[in-house]
């Protein structure tokens, strides 16, 4: 019976289940990875997150972006070809992509796990004249170990890594990740880094907790997700979202609360799980940076911060780093 559970799982939902199972039985504080918050219900739900008043947080991205994006280019010598970890909705590399096409086409490597979104990416930008499209469907490293290697001789390539999708990564693993992007380039090649940055708690919580729960479903999603993938019996209704500000590790915390004692069946992880009332399942962390501590990154990634521009609506900041 055991055996025929996994036997009827594909690669990608074996290890959907070896990690659900890893996070929910841990003996102290139960977590799920937050990558899957991100499939096809979750992607749209966190668009609709980027579109709410109270977060502030893609609408800076895309002013900074917007607003400076001449700047950035005339500061990165061509001939250039640009890549971008996570493809996005395309709107916010749309002004990067047409202030290069002023002076030279480009070839543009978007770098994501789900087909799909590479699609709606190539969608979005393919009426821009001076650029090719070239999706490549890897994890982050890994694909850009392949674009690396595709490196015209003679020509750098600039790295995008927006909207602070870094601070989604655990306590010191944005700067091993930073070092793996950094051994992947060679000297003059550049990653333009977004990041959220520390600001009051009154605009910050109510970003991950707004009142038309678009968050909260975005954050239940994802056990919507292991009952519809791994067969599993949660009941949404008595889990509910909370949002808190971790001071220690200043990041805000995405966990799902059980609003009671309650067990729950995975079968097709092989396994069921109690919860005593009130016990939560983390699912997310969302760092906020300092100034401060985004150039001690910078360097301890191998990079040289050679600009940055902060958003003053909402402090957020792109950074400019040279690898050196
Ligand atoms: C994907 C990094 C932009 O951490 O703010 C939004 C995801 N989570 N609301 C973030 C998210 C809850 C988000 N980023």
């Amino acid at each position: 019976m055991i055996a025929e559970h996994i036997k009827e799982l594909s690669p990608f939902a074996a290890q959907f289940a070896a990690d659900v199972r890893a996070g929910l039985l841990r003996p102290a504080q139960k977590e799920l990875p937050s990558k899957y918050l991100y499939d096809a219900t979750g992607s749209m739900l966190f668009e609709a997150i980027s579109v709410m008043p109270e977060y502030g947080l893609t609408r800076a991205d895309e002013r900074l972006l917007r607003r400076h994006a001449g700047d950035i280019v005339r500061l990165l010598p061509g001939p250039l070809a640009v890549s971008e970890l996570g493809s996005g909705s395309g709107k916010k590399t749309r002004c990067i992509l047409e202030a290069l096409c002023g002076r030279e086409a480009i070839s543009y490597y978007p770098i994501e796990i789900s087909a799909t979104a590479l699609a709606s990416c190539e969608r979005e930008l393919a009426d821009i004249d001076c650029v090719s499209i070239l999706g490549v469907e890897r994890e982050y490293l890994e694909g850009l170990r392949e674009v690396a290697a595709r490196r015209v001789p003679g020509a750098h390539l600039l790295v995008l890594f927006l909207g602070s999708t870094i601070g989604n990564f655990d306590a010191g693993a944005d700067c091993r990740f930073l070092r793996g992007v950094r051994e992947t380039l060679i000297s003059g090649d550049s990653l333009l880094l977004g990041t959220d940055l520390v600001k009051p708690l009154d605009r910050l919580l109510p970003a991950y907790d707004d009142p038309t729960g678009v968050t909260a479903a975005f954050n239940l999603n994802i056990l919507a997700r292991i009952n519809r993938e791994l067969d599993a019996d949660f009941n949404l209704r008595q889990f509910e979202h909370l949002a808190r500000f971790n001071q220690r590790t200043s990041s805000v915390e995405m966990h799902l609360r059980s609003k009671k004692a309650q067990t729950v069946t995975i079968p097709r992880a092989e396994f069921m799980v109690r919860f005593v009332e009130g016990e939560t399942i983390w699912t997310e962390s969302s760092h906020k940076y300092s100034v401060s501590e985004l150039s001690n990154l910078a360097e301890a990634s191998g990079f040289r911060c050679a600009a940055q521009w902060i958003d003053e609506e909402w402090k957020f900041a792109e950074s400019l780093l040279m690898a050196e």
